[in-house]
């Protein structure tokens, strides 16, 4: 899943796709590099992000969707009903909606749902996030969530742990860890590490900063493959083109023990399916 921000101040991509058509180049570019589905949004969720307008997510989102939808599968990235009605309309096949609070509307439109958890809202959420015990509490929540969108007739249901919202970095840690048991519930899984901040603070600089989001492929890729290998059914990646030469391997690693080399040639500018 490659993640595109239509937005001015999304925490990495921010302001460089508010034009519809840099937006819609930038997507086709993530096809192009190997994104099954591009997750659009028109509103930044990072720490302390303020809320945008419906009207304007909307302004935002739907052109995009309407011309990215021909080409590839597209998510929503929303917790609003208003946008992701009218994203779903202008051609998206998914929700992701990372308040977890949209099943119903997914369930009506018969479109694909992502139930991402998150403590608190974008404003407030790492202030000071308390759990007893994270992955009991996160991982309970959204097979709870999952199953009462199935029974609200959602067709296609996936689960997030929603890595910083509303985690510290050994929130994340451990959810991370204990990923299979997630995956072992059953609900297929989506995973975002992709540049986040908890990635900069494993990895300060000489002065105690963390590394700046332009550095932190590396650790964006080991969280990916980590994910993949504890059975993660998909990622949301800013690097599409680095994560699926990441992935080839990681899949082609869990293929066999025997090899035939003529068929792992991957043909010029192409990606194997
Ligand atoms: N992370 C972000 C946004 N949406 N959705 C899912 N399902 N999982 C995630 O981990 C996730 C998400 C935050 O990343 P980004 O969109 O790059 O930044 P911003 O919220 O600043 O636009």
């Amino acid at each position: 899943m490659g993640v595109l921000n239509v937005t001015p101040d999304s925490f990495s991509d921010g302001g460089r796709y508010l034009d519809p058509d840099q937006a819609v180049a930038r997507g086709l570019a993530m096809v192009a590099e190997g994104a099954d589905v591009i997750d659009v949004g028109g509103e930044s969720s990072r720490p302390g992000a303020t809320p945008v307008a419906p009207a304007e997510e909307r302004a935002r989102v739907v052109p995009v969707v309407a011309a990215l939808a021909p080409h590839v599968r597209v998510s929503v990235d929303t917790s609003k009903p208003s946008v992701a009605e009218a994203a779903v309309h202008a051609g998206a096949g998914i929700v992701n909606d990372i308040s977890a609070s949209l099943w119903p509307l997914a369930a009506e439109a018969g479109c694909g749902y992502v139930a991402m958890h998150m403590q608190g809202t974008p404003a407030t959420m790492q202030q000071d996030p308390r759990y007893d015990d994270v992955v009991a509490e996160v991982f309970g929540f959204l097979v709870g969530r999952a199953a009462t969108a199935r029974r609200a007739g959602a067709g296609e249901v996936w689960v997030d742990p929603g890595i910083g919202f509303g985690k510290t970095l050994s929130h994340n840690l451990s959810l991370l860890h204990h990923l299979g048991d997630l995956v072992a519930g059953g609900w297929p899984v989506v995973v975002g590490t992709s540049r986040k901040g908890f990635i900069g603070r494993l990895d300060p600089g000489p002065d105690g900063s963390p590394a700046p989001v332009d550095a932190r492929l590396a650790g964006s890729l080991a969280g990916a493959v980590w994910a993949m290998l504890a059975g993660a059914a998909m990622v949301r990646v800013h690097d599409v083109a680095a994560t699926v030469q990441a992935a080839v391997l990681v899949g082609d690693t869990r293929l066999s023990n025997d090899w035939d080399e003529e068929a792992l040639v991957v043909p010029t500018g192409g990606v194997r399916p």
